[in-house]
């Protein structure tokens, strides 16, 4: 999806949005399909597909589940490796080219890569077998059962880089000190032969900030390099100042070199800032911050998954007119276009690797373990420099309260600390007084439902103080952060009546507004609230859970699936900004 800024300027990249031919094939298994003879005709106008797009968000294909067919041209222009970036595609897929199938992928959410090498130069036939079925074995992060609609597609976009002799793999960059400001460069490379003596040059704003000649011996190798950068502004929620970084690779042509020079770029924006756990507290800075926002899924009716830039910023904008600071990306990762937006209007984001109610049948499984990893990997690849993500999170809801399942929650968060140490970890449970999972997170997050499911309003506070009692007490987890990572009341949008009973506007919002009142009026020991939820989204066609659903949709949303705000949106508006205001 469109990015804020362009990454490269050396490596020619080609955007390959826009229709592609398109094949709905149904129950078809995908090792059958000989993709040189499909035919992508169909007269019902599902002959083509949007890319970015989900297809079963169209009204055609409206609710079906089966293998789809996507092809396209692409130019291969030389014979350099050359990389194809899908994104988003849900949520099982086979890239073939020439009709020779290259990789496959599982999970969607992320990007991930397809190395075209040895190919022929000239115009390719590209087709992508993308599965929106539910498939355990061969798609195990997607199962039906999970509280939201899964869409198919590619969702994300797709994009062709030609890469030339010498490329750049990743450039990650930490904030190492804010005073003085410093960071850490950590850019991993490749290359078609041992690259030799190559000039590194980083800018930071276009001021020329580091540059050193290197030996690169190998092929692929990583070089990591500190430097203070004396005048950059520090990132925070209240002033967001980005940095856009730009680092160079160049090395002398060799003879023999076919293609474009040995050279690369790449742009990533970045701020500087440190996040820490401190006691209770989240710090940004050395300033603690109190998190107030939402949940927010990724869907939308009229696109599923792949939500336009239009509507991710309209989404920003009711986020911070709500007097909102925080997002939890939930249940999986968010688009990074969404990212880029959180970025720069100093919203805090959880990012969290798809997950939802696992329990040891899944977490003692070592396909759904592996899954997990490969998913986590490509989470933090794509999102590492994002300063808007302070918390990386897993498995939401699962039994984190079944000494079975410690094993899969510690090693993930092992995972992803050896990945990044430099973000707090978390899990939302929905089991706080028999966790036995606590000891292993930096902030301990729970998802809670008073008032709506089981109890009444009128209980909201004294469940909330059992829980903050247990975590510190029984729990002995007193010494860190406690946010509230789910909370909230089903509201039909438009649906008011005096008795304000469940469904109705009214009762969301007197839900909403005893939550708030409560968690922080003269009490300082949550750190944070994510509402469940910021928008209605369409619920699983799993029919134990849809009849929980009216419209089939989870209706708890302070706006609903078109963003139209509910009585709650200019409720919770007041009470986060007076809470806002109370702190300056
Ligand atoms: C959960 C879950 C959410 C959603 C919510 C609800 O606990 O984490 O995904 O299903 O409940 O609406 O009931």
């Amino acid at each position: 999806m469109p990015r804020r800024y362009r990454e490269h300027d050396q490596r020619v990249v080609t955007d390959l949005s826009g229709m592609w031919d398109f094949a709905f094939l149904g129950e078809v298994d995908p090792d059958t399909v000989s993709v040189t003879e499909l035919r992508f005709d169909d007269p019902a106008g599902t002959y083509m597909a949007a890319v970015p797009g989900c297809f079963d968000a169209t009204p055609a294909l409206a609710g079906r589940r089966g293998l789809a067919a996507y092809r396209r041209r692409i130019l291969l222009a030389d014979a350099t490796p050359h990389r194809l970036f899908l994104e988003g595609v849900h949520h099982w897929c086979r890239v073939f080219v020439d009709g020779q199938p290259l990789r496959d992928h599982a999970g969607g959410f992320t990007r991930f890569a397809t190395e075209l090498r040895g190919h022929q130069v000239g115009e390719a036939e590209l087709v992508v077998l993308v599965d929106n079925r539910f498939d355990s074995e061969r798609s195990p992060l997607h199962l039906e059962y999970f509280d939201w609609y899964h869409f198919g597609g590619i969702a994300g976009g797709a994009e062709l880089h030609r890469l030339g002799n010498l490329w750049i793999d990743s450039v990650q960059v930490t904030t190492i000190s804010i005073s003085p400001p410093t960071l850490q460069v950590r850019i991993a490379y490749g290359g078609v032969r041992p690259a030799g003596a190559t000039a590194l040059t980083i800018t930071l704003d276009g001021r020329h900030v580091f540059s050193e000649t290197l030996k690169l011996d190998g092929v692929e190798g990583v070089v990591e390099r500190t430097f203070e950068a004396p005048d950059a502004a520090l990132w925070s929620p209240e002033a967001p100042n980005l940095h856009m970084l730009h680092v160079r690779l160049e090395n002398e042509p060799m003879e023999g070199d076919e293609g474009p020079p040995a050279s690369d770029d790449l742009r990533t924006r970045i701020g500087l800032r440190i996040v820490e756990v401190c006691g209770q507290e989240i710090r940004i800075n050395g300033t603690a911050v109190r998190l107030l926002g939402f949940n927010r899924h990724a869907a939308h009716p009229q696109f599923g998954h792949a939500i336009p830039a239009m509507v991710q910023l309209s989404d920003v904008q009711q986020l911070r007119d709500l007097g909102a600071n925080f997002v939890r990306g939930s249940h999986y990762p968010q688009d990074p276009g969404f990212l880029d937006l959180c970025d720069e209007a100093g919203l805090c984001v959880w990012s969290e690797a798809i997950g939802w109610q696992h329990t040891a049948l899944h977490l003692t499984d070592p396909h759904f373990a592996g899954a997990q990893a490969h998913h986590i990997d490509e989470m933090v690849a794509a999102a590492y420099n994002h300063p808007s993500i302070i918390i990386w999170g897993i498995l939401n809801e699962s039994h984190s309260h079944d000494p079975a399942c410690r094993p899969a929650y510690a090693a993930l968060l092992d995972k992803l600390r050896e990945l990044d140490a430099s973000r707090p970890v978390t899990y939302a449970c929905n089991h706080p007084f028999d966790d036995v999972c606590f000891d292993l997170v930096d902030i301990i997050a729970v998802n809670c439902y008073p008032g709506w499911y089981g109890s009444e309003i009128a209980l909201i506070p004294e469940e909330l103080d059992r829980i903050a009692a247990q975590v510190d007490g029984p729990q002995g987890q007193s010494d860190k952060p406690l946010i509230i990572s789910e909370i909230g009341a089903g509201a039909i949008y438009g649906w008011r009546d005096w008795h304000g009973a469940r469904w109705t506007e009214q009762y969301q919002v007197a839900l909403l507004e005893t939550v708030i009142q409560h968690l922080f009026r003269d009490r300082d020991r949550y750190a944070g609230l994510a509402i469940w939820q910021f928008c209605d989204i369409r619920a699983s066609e799993a029919v134990q859970k849809i009849l929980g659903r009216p419209r089939g949709f989870n209706n708890k949303g302070v706006v609903d699936e078109y963003r139209r705000p509910k009585l709650a949106y200019e409720a919770v508006k007041r009470a986060f900004h007076a809470l806002n205001e109370s702190e300056l």
